[in-house]
């Protein structure tokens, strides 16, 4: 053997592998009467692959049937008790309920089971905290974080005004806890004043975006239903993070897409939204969502292979309604046909469309253009040949018909209200220099 490929061992040095151990988690939910379209099994798969992003192993499901959650323990306390012998089992760390839990509920759980016990909300609150990448991304997840633990906060602290009761025990508790809330309180102002700083610095770039700029579009839909995907397939890159994972992307990206007429539409991607979707994060997430509000057009994206397109497109109209944006011109893709079932094939009025193979792309854009064209005024008129240079100018932008006719360029089709303006005022000057 050749000494000098002999790899060097390092002396006295041991590697250290400081990762915490992976979370073990087992999973609860509760069948109620009413499942709006998710039965109790279906929610859990998707608890389990929003599990499974957070960074557990998934090692357990189960849930009950009935009709209300149980006030002290979610489940049942008897069935509470039964997964003990899951967790000797299994051995889980960590107990996941589908649905937001009570501060009792959470510590009845705790207190049979004996391991952490979370909720749907927090651990999307979880992955949001994991995803977050930019700052105004960082202040919200952390403002909604602030949100969701102020009123969970007494349970942190009521073991102090238990133990004995009665003088000098029950006071320092309390206080300690109205400390605690009032600290809570002011940072979740603070936090609100930053939020609505970096909400006005972004109109204002908004505002000078559109100052004679493209149309907007926001591509919007269910997280992992390919929203990043189609961006990159509309700009032809690669560019945009998309991947096989829940809340791939949190902070809204803008690229600009060129159209088939040669114009260019700003093209918006942003979070997607789930099913139980915690109320502080849309809240939280107003700044980020108001490119969705803003924009001229929707661009709904819908997994046609999910089964569960249904429910998801449910879930987004309801949220669009919490945004104020439902009433949106909208355009709505199936995505995934590539791999779609029939059903998914027949969704209502939708465009055929894989972002991953193309298919459908190019008629989405000549869609994408008719839409946006449809919004403006309608514009015919015939201008002559020495203006030519503002009118390609204005066409690169808007993208309505120009036809090059023998003594005159005829203009067809449509353009914002300000544009068609500034044609017809064109027309008129040249007129005026002509004569
Ligand atoms: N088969 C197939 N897979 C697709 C298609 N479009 C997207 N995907 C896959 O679906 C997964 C999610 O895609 P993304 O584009 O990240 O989805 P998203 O809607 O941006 O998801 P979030 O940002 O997490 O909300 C990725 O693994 C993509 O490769 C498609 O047309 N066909
Ligand atoms: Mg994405």
């Amino acid at each position: 053997m050749n000494l000098e490929e002999k790899p060097v061992k390092p002396h006295g040095r041991h590697i250290i592998d400081l990762a915490p151990p992976q979370e073990r988690a087992f999973l609860i939910a509760v069948e109620g009467q009413e499942n709006h379209g998710w039965p109790a099994q279906d929610s859990l798969e998707e608890l389990a692959s929003l599990a499974r992003t957070a960074g557990a192993e998934v090692v357990g499901a189960e849930w009950q049937q009935r009709r209300h959650p149980d006030p002290d323990t979610y489940i049942g306390a008897g069935k509470a008790r039964e997964l003990l012998a899951a967790k000797l089992e299994t051995g889980f760390t960590l107990l996941i309920a589908d649905d937001e839990l009570s501060p009792t509920q959470q510590r009845g759980l705790e207190e049979v089971l004996n391991v952490k016990v979370i909720d749907r909300s927090r651990l999307i609150l979880d992955i949001f905290a994991l995803h977050a990448r930019t700052h105004e991304g960082r202040l919200q997840v952390e403002l909604a974080q602030l949100e969701y633990q102020l009123p969970r906060l007494t349970r942190l602290w009521t073991h102090l005004s238990r133990t004995g009761g009665g003088i000098g025990t029950r006071g320092p508790g309390e206080s300690q806890l109205e400390t605690d809330r009032r600290l809570i309180r002011d940072r979740i102002s603070a936090m609100k004043a930053r939020v609505e700083q970096v909400r006005r610095n972004r109109e204002t770039g908004a505002r000078s975006r559109t100052a004679g700029s493209a149309p907007t579009v926001a591509i919007v839909g269910y997280t992992n239903a390919g929203k990043s995907t189609l961006l990159n397939s509309l700009v032809g890159s690669e560019e945009v993070l998309a991947e096989d994972r829940l809340f791939a992307t949190l902070d809204p990206t803008s690229r600009r897409v060129r159209l088939p007429s040669g114009a260019q539409a700003i093209v918006t991607d942003t979070v997607g939204f789930i099913h139980k979707l915690p109320h502080q994060l849309v809240d939280a997430f107003r700044a980020t969502l108001e490119e969705v509000s803003r924009a001229d057009l929707l661009l709904e994206v819908v997994d046609a292979s999910d089964p569960h397109w249904l429910e998801h497109r449910a879930t987004v109209q309801e949220v669009l309604e919490e945004l104020g944006a439902a009433g949106k011109p909208r355009l709505v893709v199936a995505n995934k046909v590539d791999r779609a079932s029939q059903a998914g094939l027949a969704i209502e009025g939708a465009l055929l469309v894989s972002a991953v193979t193309g298919l459908g792309v190019e008629r989405l854009l000549e869609r994408l253009e008719g839409e946006l064209q449809r919004q403006g005024s309608p514009v015919d008129l015939e201008l002559p040949y020495h203006v030519v240079g503002e009118v390609e100018a204005l066409r690169a932008r808007y993208g309505f018909q120009l036809v090059y006719g023998d003594a005159m360029l005829r203009i067809t089709g449509f353009a914002p209200a300000e544009v068609a303006s500034e044609l017809k005022k064109l027309k008129r000057r040249s007129i005026g220099r002509v004569l």
